[in-house]
């Protein structure tokens, strides 16, 4: 157990910040949520700047007891995964690189066709009919060349917590059923919410009073 507790400034919902959280709550490393209105005001993006030091992004941000201040969520994901002991062994790194790098792929494509951010609906239903399932398979193709119940082995790192982020936040929570055709990614997504510390955060009010992506952002 990590004795040290952190604030997360992002806004109130998932989006990019919620895989820190998970890998927070699975290393059991306390945490408060710092949330911003969204769209960020002036004054707002002006404190963040402060606090990250980036003229370009800053949240999510992860700011510890002691002082240090994190940003880049693919970054600060890493930091945590190292306090947190959710590293693989160092022959494992390229497939944590490689999955994080495919968590972050499904990411940016569903980032592409949210409806209430002015995408088509033409680009939603292609992601629902062709690009979800295409990433979806093949994830679920990586978890098949896996010799345990997670993507790299039989502990839980922080290639699942990525991949769980990207196939719920980003996949089936916005097209739901979308995991019907995958049956060890569904039975993996279990297992991953069967994580003491993740089960805890998903039963939570902070997490219960997330905005999350659902149907509505696809058009459905
Ligand atoms: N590459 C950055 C992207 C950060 C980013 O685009 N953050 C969005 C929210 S997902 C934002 O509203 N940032 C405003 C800001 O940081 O000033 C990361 O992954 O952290």
């Amino acid at each position: 157990m990590v004795t040290m507790t952190a604030k997360l400034h992002y806004y109130q919902a998932t989006g990019r910040g919620n895989a820190i959280r998970l890998a927070l709550a699975a290393a059991n490393i306390e945490f408060e949520d710092v949330f911003a209105s969204f769209p960020p005001s002036k004054e707002q993006r002006e404190t963040w700047r402060k606090l990250g030091g980036n003229t370009t992004t800053n949240v999510p941000m992860l700011e510890l007891d002691d002082g240090r201040v994190y940003t880049q969520s693919s970054a600060v994901l890493l930091v945590v995964a190292r306090m947190g002991g959710l590293m693989p062994n160092n022959e494992e790194l390229y497939l944590t690189d490689k999955l994080l790098a495919d968590a972050e792929d499904l990411r940016g494509e569903s980032y592409k066709c949210f409806i209430p951010w002015g995408a088509s609906q033409e680009a939603a239903d292609k992601f629902i009919n062709e690009v979800l399932p295409l990433h979806l398979g093949n994830l679920e193709r990586q978890l098949k060349l896996s010799n345990g119940a997670y993507f790299i082995g039989d502990a839980l790192t922080i290639a699942d917590i990525a991949c769980y982020d990207a196939t719920v936040n980003f996949g089936s929570s916005r097209v739901p059923g979308a995991l019907d055709s995958f049956p060890l990614l569904k039975a993996w997504v279990a297992k991953v919410e069967e994580n003491t510390g993740i089960k805890k955060y998903l039963a939570s009010e902070s997490f219960a009073g997330l905005m999350k992506f659902g149907p509505e952002t696809v058009g459905r």
